[in-house]
């Protein structure tokens, strides 16, 4: 679950399942420096302005920065190379059969909170399925971590995520107290999100809803609640039942592959339009007027081979939990395959 991340940051949030595969190039010479510099007091001097700018005592700030634990193997982590892979391998460890069948099962035992979360929040409730397969396997892979270790350690120990992680760590106080947990009892992702949608604080505290009104929200073994609030996070964040999420593009015919990469753009945001995809040559059906905006993008489908596909409105949803595109694209192929040839019960 992302807000504003860096493209690091996504490893973290869709369980260690594939950590060891990105290890392969971890630079070796981390061993002869120590990885932490920061000592314990000059982090715990940091604190005062922290209270003061998330409105969290400095009592609670230092009663939870007083039982956290620095956890070295978490910033050994952080560290590792990001995007790594191409489409053909990261979609190797998402799109599997066993993630689409149980996918399938867990929206036919919960399809009465599915499609009630679907109508009230304007989602598809195959991509609501999909997002908790991609992120935890339907809960079966959490996180292992202290949450509050992790935030600890990434918030002030880890300069170059500082003050997102601080802000978490102060986040993840206010809602442990609102929750009644014991800050050294929850576990979570090694960047502390948490669940079976992988929340971090600040979005447990923003976007979690109480989906089946027993006035707790539990979005670690209560389904109920994790379906309405993935839901919420979608239409908070402009998913549209409505609206499509992507177009598979045929390579125009003699077309200048470089002309048509300069029509790539960073980011999450929809920056080009589907007549800048006909100008450059791509058939878009027609039901796309010119102006609908889109983003295009190149994925590696097979060693060597590349796809384009423009990115539609629904897809830059997606994005917004993880700026990722290649994790965009395992979630709604992951969606279009659970929902493809599933039966529900009356
Ligand atoms: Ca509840």
């Amino acid at each position: 679950m992302i807000i504003k991340f860096s493209t690091l940051f996504k490893y973290a949030l869709i369980g260690l399942s594939f950590i060891p595969l990105l290890a392969f190039s971890a630079p070796q010479k981390t061993q002869d420096k120590p990885l932490v510099l920061i000592s314990k007091e000059s982090a715990r001097a940091t604190l005062p302005k922290l209270a003061q700018e998330s409105k969290v005592s400095l009592a609670d700030l230092t009663y939870a920065f007083n039982k956290a634990t620095l956890k070295e193997s978490i910033i050994t982590a952080m560290n590792r190379p990001g995007e790594a892979k191409p489409w053909y391998e990261y979609r190797k460890i998402f799109i599997i059969p066993k993630r689409i069948t149980l996918g399938q099962k867990f929206f036919q035992e919960n399809h009465k909170d599915l499609l009630r979360a679907a109508s009230y929040y304007g989602v598809d409730p195959e991509v609501i399925v999909a997002i908790i397969g991609v992120e935890t396997f339907y809960g079966a892979n959490m996180g292992r971590f202290k949450v509050l270790d992790a935030l600890y350690t990434l918030g002030f120990y880890y300069p170059k995520r500082e003050s997102y992680f601080k802000k978490e760590f102060a986040n993840f106080i206010k809602l442990a107290k609102a929750q009644n947990w014991q800050y050294d009892q929850i576990l979570g992702s090694y960047a502390g999100a948490m669940g079976m949608g992988q929340f971090m604080p600040y979005s447990y505290l923003t976007w979690a809803v109480d989906f089946n009104n027993d006035n707790h929200i539990n979005l670690f073994t209560d389904k109920t609640d994790v379906i309405g609030s993935v839901a919420n996070y979608f239409k908070e964040h402009g998913y549209d039942k409505n609206k499509d999420t992507i177009i598979k593009l045929a390579m125009p015919i003699g077309a200048n592959n470089q002309n048509i990469d300069k029509l790539i753009t960073d980011g999450i945001e929809l920056k080009i339009t589907v007549g800048a995809l006909r100008k450059a040559g791509f058939v878009v059906p027609n039901k796309y007027p010119d102006k609908e905006p889109c983003k295009l993008i190149k994925l590696e489908s097979n060693k060597g081979s590349f796809t384009y596909y423009a990115a539609l409105h629904n897809f830059a949803a997606i994005m917004r939990y993880n700026r990722s595109p290649l994790y965009a694209m395992a979630v709604h192929e992951l969606a279009e395959l659970i929902k493809g040839s599933m039966t529900l019960p009356n």
